[in-house]
C-alpha cells in the first residue's frame, strides 16, 4: 500500500468544546487554588541498589501481526515488548544491548528521570552502537502509565516500544483487572519502511518560517476530522497490541467486574479515537497523573498520550476500538465477559461518534497539582510547517539551526505554545510535567495542540539538564520539530 498524504482541510468548528463545557459542568471548580508547595521531590541522581534490573535486546524479529507476518525491529523478539513495572521511588537498571544493524536509543517517556538517562543521542548520552550495550539506570519518582523507545530517528515506527507502568503503593485500587493497551499504526515489514517514508519527505525539501500557514497541499482523501489535520500517513494496518482487526488479541472477564485500562498512543503519526462498545469510561489518570474523573464514551488519544480509564464490564463479548483519526482504519481488542458472537473487524461501535473527550479538557485530581506560582520566565514558542513541501519545525526553524530554550534552576517556566499551522501537534517536553493553567493546573508531558490554537504549559525547573522538547510525530520531530530546554 503506498504512502498518502493527508488532505489540507478547512476545519470545522467544535474543537470538542463540547467535552470541556460538559466537564467544568461536572466538576465547576476552574481555577481553584492548589497548594502552596510542590507536591512532588526533585528527582534525584544519588540512589540505592535497583529494586528492578532486567536485558532489554534490540533486535531484527518475525512477528506475526494476526495471520500476516512482519520482519521489524523490536524488544525481546514481542511486539509490543515486554511489560516492565516498578513502583514508585524505586531504582530501574535496564541494560540495553543492540542487535540491530544500526545505533538506537531508549527514551524513558514522561518518566521525571535525571538527564543521564534520558536517553537523547546528542543531548544527554551518545547512541548505543550497533553491537554495543548500554546499562540505563534511574529513579522513577511517579506512579503512573509510562512507555519506552528509542530516540533515535524514525525507530519508533517499527516495534520498538513497550509499556513502563509505575504502581502507586498507595493507589486504593477498586478495579479487578489491570489492563494494557498499545496502539499502533503499522507498515515495516509489510509497506514502506519507515526509513523510505522519512527518505520521502525529506526529498521535497520544503522549508518553514514563522507566521500562520493556511496551506492547501494535499492528494488524498484523508483528513476528515473535526481536529484538523492529524496525521500524514495513510499506512497498512492499525495495532492493539501487535494485533491487526482481524485478529484481535481477547481480554477476558465476569459480567459486573471493574477494569482498569491503562491506554498508550504508541503510534508514530496517527492519532486514534477510543471507545468500548456498549460502555461507558471513567477517565481517572492521564500522562501518569490523576485527574478529576470524567465518564466519556469515547475519548481522542494523540501519539505519546496516555490515559487510563476504568469501566465497569457488562455481559457479552465487546470490542475496544482505536479508529484512526482521518484515515481510514482501526485497531481492534475484544472483551470477553460471557457468550457471544465475535464482531467483525470492520466493527463501529456507536460510541465513537459520541463527542470524543480531549486529554486538554480534563481537571487535575487536587493530590496532582503543581504549586501555583507566577512564572518567573514566558516563553513563545511557535509550531511551524506544512505538508507539501514537508516541514515542520518550531520557532520558524529546525532542530539543529535552533536556539535552545534556556532558564535557571528553581524557576517557573510558561511556555506558550501557538499553533501556526493547519495540522494538530502532540508537543512533548522530556524530564518535567507541564501543568496547563487554563485546566486548573492540569499535569501532561505530552499534550495535543490543535491549528492555530496556543496552549499555555508551565513547569518548575527542577531537574537540570539538556532536555528535548518536540513533537511527537516522530515524523515531524525527524524533519525538525524539535528544540531542548535547558538549565
Ligand atoms: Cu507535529
Amino acid at each position: 500500500m503506498p504512502t498518502a498524504y493527508s488532505r489540507r482541510r478547512l476545519l470545522a468548528t467544535g474543537f470538542g468544546l463540547g467535552g470541556a463545557a460538559l466537564l467544568s459542568a461536572c466538576t465547576g471548580n476552574a481555577g481553584r487554588p492548589g497548594p502552596t508547595t510542590p507536591v512532588l521531590p526533585a528527582p534525584t541522581t544519588s540512589f540505592g541498589a535497583p529494586a528492578m534490573a532486567t536485558t532489554l535486546q534490540a533486535g531484527v524479529s518475525q512477528i506475526d501481526l494476526g495471520g500476516i507476518t512482519a520482519t521489524t525491529w523490536a524488544y525481546g523478539g514481542a511486539l509490543p515488548g515486554k511489560e516492565l513495572r516498578a513502583k514508585a521511588g524505586e531504582v530501574l537498571r535496564i541494560h540495553v544491548e543492540n542487535a540491530l544493524p544500526t545505533e538506537t536509543s531508549v527514551h524513558w517517556h514522561g518518566v521525571r528521570l535525571h538527564n543521564a538517562a534520558d536517553g537523547v543521542p546528542g543531548l544527554t548520552q551518545e547512541p548505543i552502537a550497533a553491537a554495543a550495550s548500554y546499562t540505563y539506570e534511574f529513579l522513577a519518582p511517579d506512579p503512573g502509565t509510562y512507555f519506552f523507545h528509542p530516540h533515535s530517528g524514525v525507530q519508533i515506527d517499527r516495534g520498538l516500544y513497550a509499556p513502563l507502568i509505575i504502581d502507586d503503593p498507595a493507589e486504593p485500587g477498586g478495579y479487578d483487572h489491570e489492563w494494557v493497551l498499545m496502539l499502533d499504526d503499522w507498515t515495516d515489514g509489510v509497506g514502506k519502511s519507515p526509513d523510505d517514508i522519512l527518505a520521502e519527505f525529506k526529498a521535497q525539501n520544503g522549508t518553514v518560517g514563522t507566521g500562520m500557514n493556511h496551506d492547501m497541499g494535499g492528494m488524498d482523501g484523508m483528513g476528515n476530522s473535526p481536529l484538523g489535520d492529524v496525521g500524514d500517513i495513510a499506512y497498512p494496518h492499525y495495532l492493539i497490541n501487535g494485533r491487526i482487526p482481524r485478529a484481535p488479541r481477547t481480554l477476558t472477564a465476569k459480567p459486573g467486574q471493574r477494569a482498569r485500562v491503562r491506554i498508550i498512543n504508541a503510534a508514530a503519526d496517527t492519532l486514534f479515537r477510543v471507545a468500548l462498545g456498549g460502555h461507558v469510561m471513567t477517565v481517572t489518570h492521564t500522562d501518569g497523573f490523576a485527574v478529576q474523573p470524567v465518564e466519556t464514551r469515547a475519548l481522542y488519544l494523540a501519539q505519546g498520550e496516555r490515559v487510563d480509564v476504568v469501566v465497569t464490564l457488562g455481559d457479552g463479548v465487546f470490542a475496544l476500538v482505536a479508529a484512526a483519526e482521518g484515515k481510514s482504519g482501526q485497531g481492534v481488542i475484544l472483551v470477553r465477559t460471557g457468550s457471544g458472537a465475535v464482531p467483525p473487524a470492520t466493527v463501529r461501535p456507536a460510541e465513537l461518534d459520541t463527542d470524543p473527550l480531549l486529554m486538554t479538557a480534563l481537571m487535575p485530581a487536587d493530590a496532582a497539582r503543581l504549586s501555583q506560582r507566577e512564572p518567573d520566565q514566558i516563553e513563545q514558542v511557535t509550531l511551524n510547517g506544512q505538508m507539501q513541501p514537508y516541514a515542520w519545525g518550531m520557532n520558524g526553524t529546525v532542530f539543529g539551526s535552533d536556539n535552545p530554550l534556556r532558564t535557571t534552576s528553581g524557576s517557573r517556566v510558561r511556555l506558550q505554545m501557538t499553533n501556526e499551522s493547519m495540522m494538530a501537534h502532540p508537543m512533548h517536553i522530556h524530564g518535567h510535567t507541564w501543568s496547563l493553567p487554563a485546566n486548573g493546573g492540569l499535569r501532561k508531558d505530552t499534550v495535543l495542540v490543535l491549528p492555530m490554537q496556543t496552549i499555555t504549559a508551565d513547569l518548575h525547573a527542577d531537574n537540570p539538564g539538556k532536555w528535548a522538547y518536540h513533537c511527537h510525530n516522530i515524523y515531524h520531530a525527524e524533519i525538525g520539530m524539535m528544540t531542548s530546554l535547558q538549565y
